[in-house]
């Protein structure tokens, strides 16, 4: 009896979750990344951020001491004719070139200090291209993992902006973090909100769960104007409600990123003990209305 009503309850969340998926039928938009090998990211929805910020933004390393330069070059981000898009960093054969011979004409942070970027990667992102408000945001990706290793699938509000007189600087724009990986921690993904106004400009938490760089998960987020709930494999991880943010920033557009970072900290570990090229595998990206 007592099994009967334990499997009757399991019945019962799984036909709420079942439910509660199923109302996001619509399909606004996807990328599957059907090209054939070596396509870079469609120009039709994909832009690249380039450099270590302070040519950019004037922050250094994108004001968190990122240690990568990130490129449009194919070798960083292209199709593997799979049905994948690959985000790929890699260590420089010489500090400071990138593979094809350029100068990188930016220092990149190092401890103790800067010195000539030794890494290269990508951020690509649809601001401008691709961006809507509220749905099911959903992507198939296999992580990479290692020392000071920094992949996340994200999102920034469609009017961000590195303007600092602009309302659409950070955190003003308003970020959700879908799945950011401190790869280090091999079982960890973390899901957090920033807005302003919040003495942690921010909150959510790192979930626990299998390994995520061993095979591919799927990584969704079900955004409506009362509450955000994050999703792994069809699971709800965390939910944070409009209630308990203090300045909600998430009425509007939003854009898509995916990108690899590296960063060097004790919590972080260190991209020099870590083998390179480190790939995140991207097998689709689809974005649902009701
Ligand atoms: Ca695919």
């Amino acid at each position: 009896m007592a099994a009967l009503r334990y499997l009757l309850a399991l019945l019962s969340v799984a036909a709420l979750l079942g439910a509660d998926q199923s109302r996001y039928t619509r399909l606004l938009w996807s990328d599957e990344f059907n090209t054939p090998a070596d396509t870079p990211p469609d120009p039709r929805y994909w832009s690249h951020l380039i450099g270590n910020g302070i040519g950019e933004i004037g922050l250094y390393g994108w004001g968190n001491f990122e240690m990568q330069y990130y490129t449009d070059a194919p070798s960083n981000a292209y199709s593997d004719g799979a049905g994948h898009m690959i985000i790929e960093a890699r260590r420089l054969e010489r500090a400071g070139f990138l593979d094809n011979g350029d100068v990188i004409d930016q220092l990149c942070p190092e401890r103790p200090a800067g010195g000539p970027c030794r890494y290269s990667s990508a951020r690509i992102h649809t601001q401008g291209k691709v961006a809507y408000r509220f749905g099911r945001i959903e992507a198939r990706i296999k992580y990479p993992q290692g020392d000071g290793v920094w992949p996340a699938f994200w999102m920034l509000g469609n009017d961000a902006s590195f303007d600092p007189q602009s309302s659409g600087y950070w955190p003003q724009c308003g970020e959700i973090d879908i799945a950011e990986y401190f790869s280090v921690h091999r079982h960890q993904m973390g899901h957090f909100l920033y807005y302003p106004q919040s003495p942690a400009l921010g909150h959510g938490e790192e979930v626990k769960g299998s390994d995520f760089s061993l095979d591919f998960h799927t990584y969704a987020l079900e955004w409506e104007p009362h509450e955000i709930r994050w999703y792994i494999d069809g699971v709800m991880t965390q939910r944070i409600e409009r209630s308990k943010v203090k300045e909600w920033v998430f009425d509007k557009p939003f854009f898509l990123i995916f990108n690899i970072a590296l960063h060097e900290s004790p919590m972080m570990g260190d991209p020099k003990n870590t083998e390179f090229p480190k790939r995140m595998v991207i097998d689709y990206v689809r974005w649902y209305a009701p």
